[in-house]
């Protein structure tokens, strides 16, 4: 599966580049938004005795039950684990610098924006062996935003999309038929104005949420026109009072318990939502649909802090994921494709088949790849989604 998965990501690589490096020549970030180069010297990382801890930062439900217990067993390093829900939530911590965190897990393109403002330190590979594991194809991907893959190494990837109730959608929309384009669960107060008997749940996030809503109304991606992000909103405030909720990682369990029936959220959630319902007794039938306008991919990837403590004990932490078994049972526990060629053997036959994890060739080149704004864009981008939030 990643064999095909490798195709495939390459097709992306030219609109990735043009959108990814486009956007990164950022002229106007304000002082505070960025840091002093990184410099060679920052590559290496010194053989020095560190203290046997390790402290991570990364998104929830996003690990096996034994992935830490095993790395602190097997190395004596003790971790601790703190968990966030969005990259604009990590990048504030890192603009402010000094946050105590060895591994951070942003996604590719807010990656890039770190290593942009020397907020990240270069790898040292001849500290991950296991580097041979990962899938070329997707070293090729992730080379369009940091070159040579200095810095960065995916964690999982997945792609923002709408996830369903499949038994309460089709309860709620009674007699109408489910769209052609399936955005217009959340889009379209036609359907909206029904569902939201069900609930109606969006990810608390506005680098998510634009780049769909800017595809859906006609508008480039990472459009730096301000006119286009009031479109966007203009069309999002139709629906805004058939939403219940804004949230991200809550989103699991909202749909696990039947709570919300539809939500704009991750994929990997929405097929975790199902196996914890199923393991719950609840049962609920939710479905990541695999959308025809396409949905908005992300990779998530380990990185270590310029100002890490314990870079050592960090890179040990690479390499451990990086192992086949490791990185295999990460995918079989959340349902996130990994980019680890040698993992594929050991992954799950069902997830391995499911065609919302690993996407089909065609269904990949329509996903909305990884991409960035410039930072004026993105004070629109926040500012209108606080009214949009807000309802005003
Ligand atoms: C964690 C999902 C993180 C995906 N459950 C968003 N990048």
């Amino acid at each position: 599966m990643n064999m095909s998965f490798g195709k495939y990501i390459l097709s992306l690589g030219l609109v990735g580049i043009g959108l990814s490096l486009s956007s990164c020549g950022q002229s106007d970030k304000p002082a505070e938004e960025v840091a002093a180069p990184v410099t060679a010297e920052a590559t290496k990382t010194p053989e020095v005795e560190e203290e046997k801890v390790l402290n991570i930062y990364n998104w929830s439900d996003y690990l096996a039950e034994d992935t830490i217990p095993n790395f602190e067993k097997e190395t004596g390093i003790k971790v601790r684990y703190d968990v966030f829900d969005s990259n604009e939530i990590l990048h504030a911590k890192m603009i402010a610098k000094n946050t105590g965190y060895d591994i951070v897990v942003p996604s590719s393109n807010w990656g890039k924006m770190q290593i942009d403002g020397g907020l990240l330190q270069k790898l040292d590979k001849t500290k991950i062996p296991n580097w041979k594991n990962l899938d070329p194809a997707i070293l090729d991907q992730m080379a369009k935003l940091d070159p040579g893959n200095e810095y960065l190494v995916d964690w999982l990837w997945s792609y923002t999309t709408v996830g369903i109730n499949v038994d309460k959608v089709k309860a709620a929309l009674g007699d109408m038929p489910m769209p052609e384009n399936t955005w217009d669960l959340v889009f379209d107060p036609k359907y909206t104005n029904k569902l939201k008997s069900c609930g109606i749940a969006v990810l608390d996030a506005p680098s998510e949420v634009y780049p769909i809503a800017l595809r859906y109304v006609g508008k480039p991606e990472y459009s730096s026109n301000p006119d286009d992000y009031k479109l966007a909103t203009d069309m999002m405030m139709k629906v805004r009072p058939d939403i219940k909720r804004f949230n991200s990682g809550g989103q699991i369990e909202d749909m696990a318990s039947g709570n919300i029936c539809v939500a704009l959220g991750w994929a990997g959630d929405f097929n975790l939502a199902r196996s914890r319902s199923i393991e719950n007794k609840s049962e609920q039938n939710i479905e990541a649909l695999v959308t025809k306008m396409g949905g908005y991919m992300f990779m998530d990837t380990m990185a270590i802090p310029a100002d890490a403590k314990h870079p050592n004990n960090a890179h040990k932490f690479i390499n451990y994921i990086l192992e086949a078994k490791v990185h295999a049972g990460l995918t079989n526990a959340v349902s996130y494709a990994n980019p680890n060629k040698a993992a594929t053997e050991f992954v799950d036959p069902e997830i391995r088949g499911n065609k919302t994890v690993y996407l089909a060739e065609e269904d990949v080149k329509k996903l909305i790849p990884p991409g960035n704004v410039d930072n004026a864009t993105r004070r629109v981008m926040t500012r209108l989604f606080t009214q949009f939030k807000t309802g005003t």
